[in-house]
């Protein structure tokens, strides 16, 4: 298929609630959005960036920069016949994953509305539903913890991920194991401790029956997680640290965690989320999908990658309504009674954008057309 338009959207969009990791809040979530268009198709892409350089070094401006003035060019006029195609033609960029991965997005829904398959389909997916729970911010007090985590089990997530930072650990793993018993739970760090202070604080947490313990070390660290996850029974999970699929095969090779979350915008898109899943499979490592707020249309593709047979712990793809009042798609995602999505049927992603909404969020939109040489 020949690209033969594109366009990027910048939108912003309120959340239902601020959301706090150990090192930054979000209150609202200003993204990218693509749509190229081929032969009377539009597919549909979200480049999950952050409004601050706080998760990565990429924000929705860079990502905005990097995609007009160099990832879009690579690829308009272009004719795409296999979806490792976009990586390739965008692979002298050197980093910017998460806009890499928004136009791969768009051209992969493109790719499989034209065979008149689904994304789930094109990716190798072998699940109509996916397992799935919720990520909780941290609160202001435990009490609020509690309550928050209260809501969500009510809501039927069978799996609750808590964010932590030193001082904000043990005491609250172990408060949630008193109040609610041996519920699916799971810890995020982003990152915010050190070696040192990470022994003592994860061995303490280590009776709780974790499922596992994210990125508790530097964002660029392999190495200190490897010396680390010796220390623990609980396995530890890799999230910031894998940009690529060397960056999984170095980290199973030393041993730095036995379970890698992989987000198809930290690593550069699908393609790459694929041979990282491929990877861990071989070697028998579980991997599970992350979450970055996405609108409806990055959530459609979250489930059909979390629809692959080793994704095989719940992955952070809550509904619609955990983080936005009105999503842009219709219907939103709505959590099945057993804690689950249902990966879309129809072709492509199996969503897109209701037009009226997304004119309500759109900051800016830029228009960009192949000339013919
Ligand atoms: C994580 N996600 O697993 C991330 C952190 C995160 C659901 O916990 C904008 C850009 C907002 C990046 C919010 C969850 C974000 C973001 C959260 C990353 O570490
Ligand atoms: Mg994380």
């Amino acid at each position: 298929m020949r690209i033969e338009r594109i366009e990027l959207y910048h939108i912003n969009m309120p959340l239902v609630a601020p959301f706090q990791t150990s090192r930054w809040i979000e209150t609202e979530r200003a993204v990218p959005l693509v749509a190229v268009y081929s032969e009377g198709l539009v597919g549909w892409g979200e480049c999950v960036a952050s409004n601050g350089p706080w998760y990565s070094y990429e924000t929705d401006e860079t990502a905005w920069l990097i995609l007009s003035r160099y990832l879009i060019p690579m690829v308009l006029g272009q004719d795409i016949t296999d979806p490792s195609q976009p990586s390739r033609l965008t692979a002298r960029v050197r980093g910017h994953n998460m806009a890499k991965a928004g136009l791969e997005m768009a051209i992969w829904d493109l790719l499989a509305q034209a065979q008149g398959v689904s994304l789930s389909h094109l990716l190798g997916g072998e699940r109509d539903r996916v397992d799935v729970g919720v990520s909780v911010g941290i609160q202001p007090s435990l009490a609020a913890t509690l309550a928050t985590i209260r809501g969500y089990l009510d809501a039927g997530y069978r799996r609750i991920k808590i964010k932590i930072k030193p001082g904000w650990d043990v005491e609250v793993v172990r408060a949630i194991r008193r109040e609610f018993g041996d519920i699916r739970l799971q810890v995020d760090a982003n990152s915010a401790y050190r070696l040192e202070d990470a022994v003592p604080a994860f061995q303490a947490m280590d009776d709780q029956g974790l499922l596992l313990i994210e990125q508790p070390l530097g964002e660029d660290d392999i190495l200190d997680h490897a010396k680390l996850q010796p220390q623990l029974r609980t396995p530890l999970c890799l999230d910031e640290s894998i940009h690529s699929l060397d960056h999984a095969r170095w980290a199973l090779e030393t041993g730095a965690c036995r379970v890698i979350n992989i987000k198809a915008g930290r690593v550069g898109g699908l393609w790459v989320s694929r041979n990282i899943h491929d990877l861990c499979q071989a070697q028998g490592v579980p991997v599970w999908c992350g979450g970055m707020l996405e609108t409806g249309i990055g959530r459609a593709a979250n489930v059909a990658l979390a629809s692959l047979p080793n994704f095989r712990l719940p992955g952070d793809i809550s509904a619609s309504d955990r983080y936005y009042h009105e999503d842009l798609i219709d219907p939103p995602f709505q959590l099945n009674p057993d804690s689950t999505l249902t990966v879309p049927a129809g072709p492509g992603l199996g969503v897109r954008p209701v037009p009226t909404r997304l004119e309500k969020v759109t900051l800016r939109r830029a228009e960009f057309s192949h000339r013919e040489p």
